[in-house]
């Protein structure tokens, strides 16, 4: 019978009978205390907590995964910080679809904070035996202008120029902490990018040399010469940790994990092959090691994420919470897959060997998972950098090759009439340009045509292409007009 006091930490690992009586946990089965940290990763979410540490546990449970431990680094999470620390750093993964399998994580050596240690992250970085630092910071981290290139109009970029020691921002840690190498004639790190963003890998790097040359010209090219920053693919649908789940380990794992991480079954990981990089064998677990991440990405960008971001839209407007209530819709999924086949797929071209038509239905399948609530408001956040990703870039697509674009034209509007909604009902707007948007909704005079145009002019909103594009301006106010 499960033992209710029991706390999910290192003695409780010790003690664990290994033939566990219940088949769907594992637990690590390698010791701990050998391996050392070779990873720091920034931005220690449940994505980063689900997803890459779990494919590095899976390898560290095989003989000689490596030295390949995991530094978490969070910006501001303190309480995270104090809950995984009681747990000395251990926590579950809760596999939560068709069947529930759970699996015990430890490669998560230590949890820093950068607001209160930023010197102790730095000093993590910048030790010699830290050979990886990899990123889930979300698209906003990276501080990029719609252009793609850094924005030093940002309040955070800005103070990390003025006061390069002591950063507040991912660029300006990745920039520090490599300083620090460069002057003790160390070997840099390299650096692995795990955000939803096209080219992450390279974007990155352009704007940490960006960065980089406002320091020292020596520095930016000694990174650009030694520093690796591989594209990369990542998918596994992580919505935030549910009281349930707590409940659910308690009840069925007899332990208490009060830092528990949830996902589905189906993780996925991609990544630029780089020979030279000094790396974990994560392909011994699955993960994908090719030269052509691109076309993964795009079609993982434009039809899972693309299609989360329209039901996040339209799925609000009409009333629903979840991903699960909002396609049990009829007529949100038939539009999805009206979206998905006449405007998304022909913009992409899939890696060899993807059938797309099926890659789309099994995501939809994904998204009709009733195990997993994960809340529209959740994927509606950050729509600004999201937008230009997931529907801007294949309507850009579409015009070129004129092809048709009215049901993306649809998510625009629908976006539109959430930041609307979100203002009239004094809702707040998770973006980081939330002011302008919603400065630009309050001034909406209910004139359909007239408040499209005007919050379409928002400076930087829209890529270059698509400014002053009259079809594409009417595109979306005849489905501004239709949407709701
Ligand atoms: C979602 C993603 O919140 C969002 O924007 O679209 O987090 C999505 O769940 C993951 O990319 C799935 O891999």
């Amino acid at each position: 019978m499960p033992n209710s006091s029991k706390q999910l930490n290192q003695t409780f690992l010790h003690n664990v009978e290994p033939q566990s009586e219940i088949p769907v946990v594992n637990y690590p089965t390698y010791n701990r205390e050998n391996i050392e940290i070779g990873i720091v990763h920034l931005g220690l979410g449940a994505f980063h907590r689900s997803h890459q540490a779990v494919f590095t546990e899976q390898l560290l449970n095989l003989q000689n995964g490596g030295d390949w431990g995991i530094c978490g680094v969070t910006f501001r999470n303190q309480a995270l910080q104090t809950q995984l620390q009681k747990q000395d750093n251990l926590y579950t993964m809760a596999v939560l679809d068709v069947q529930h399998s759970f699996q015990v994580v430890g490669a998560i050596k230590e949890v820093l904070v950068v607001k209160t240690q930023v010197q102790d992250v730095l000093g993590r970085m910048a030790a010699g035996t830290t050979k990886i630092v990899s990123l889930t910071v979300t698209e906003k981290g990276y501080c990029l202008n719609s252009a793609g290139k850094l924005d030093e109009s940002l309040p955070g970029i800005i103070q990390d120029l003025k006061t390069p020691a002591n950063p507040t921002t991912a660029i300006g840690l990745l920039v520090c902490a490599l300083h620090m190498r460069f002057k003790q004639g160390d070997k840099p790190f390299n650096v692995i990018p795990c955000d939803n963003l096209p080219d992450n890998g390279h974007k990155l790097k352009s704007a940490v040399l960006q960065f980089a040359q406002q320091q020292s010209k020596e520095l930016a090219v000694w990174i650009e010469q030694h520093v690796q920053f591989p594209n990369t693919m990542v998918d596994s649908i992580t919505p935030q940790t549910e009281p349930e789940t707590i409940d659910l380990i308690q009840e069925k794992l007899g332990f208490t994990d009060t830092a528990p991480v949830q996902r589905e079954q189906f993780s996925q990981w991609v990544i630029e092959d780089c020979p030279e990089m000094e790396r974990p064998e994560w392909e011994k677990v699955g993960v994908i090691f090719t030269d052509n991440v691109a076309s993964f990405e795009h079609a993982k960008l434009r039809i899972l994420n693309g299609l989360h971001s329209a039901l996040a839209y339209i799925g609000q407007l009409k009333g629903y919470q979840s991903v699960f209530e909002a396609i049990s819709d009829k007529q949100i999924k038939a539009f999805l897959i009206n979206l998905v086949d006449n405007e998304i797929i022909p913009t992409i071209t899939p890696p060899k060997g993807l059938d797309l038509h099926n890659y789309s239905r099994a995501i939809i399948a994904r998204f009709e998972n009733p195990k997993i609530k994960h809340l529209l408001s959740q994927i509606a956040n950050d729509g600004s950098v999201k937008i230009p990703v997931r529907t801007l870039a294949p309507i850009q697509s579409n015009i070129s090759a004129a092809r048709s674009y009215q049901s993306l034209s649809m998510v625009v509007a629908a976006w539109i009439h959430f930041i609307r909604q979100s203002y009239i009902n004094d809702k707040v707007l998770n973006d980081p340009r939330a002011q302008d948007l919603i400065s630009a909704v309050a001034q909406f005079k209910d004139n359909d045509e007239q408040d499209v145009a005007s919050f379409l002019s928002l400076k930087g909103l829209l890529p270059e292409s698509l400014e002053n594009n009259e079809s594409f301006l009417l595109s979306v106010q005849r489905a501004y007009k239709e949407v709701l």
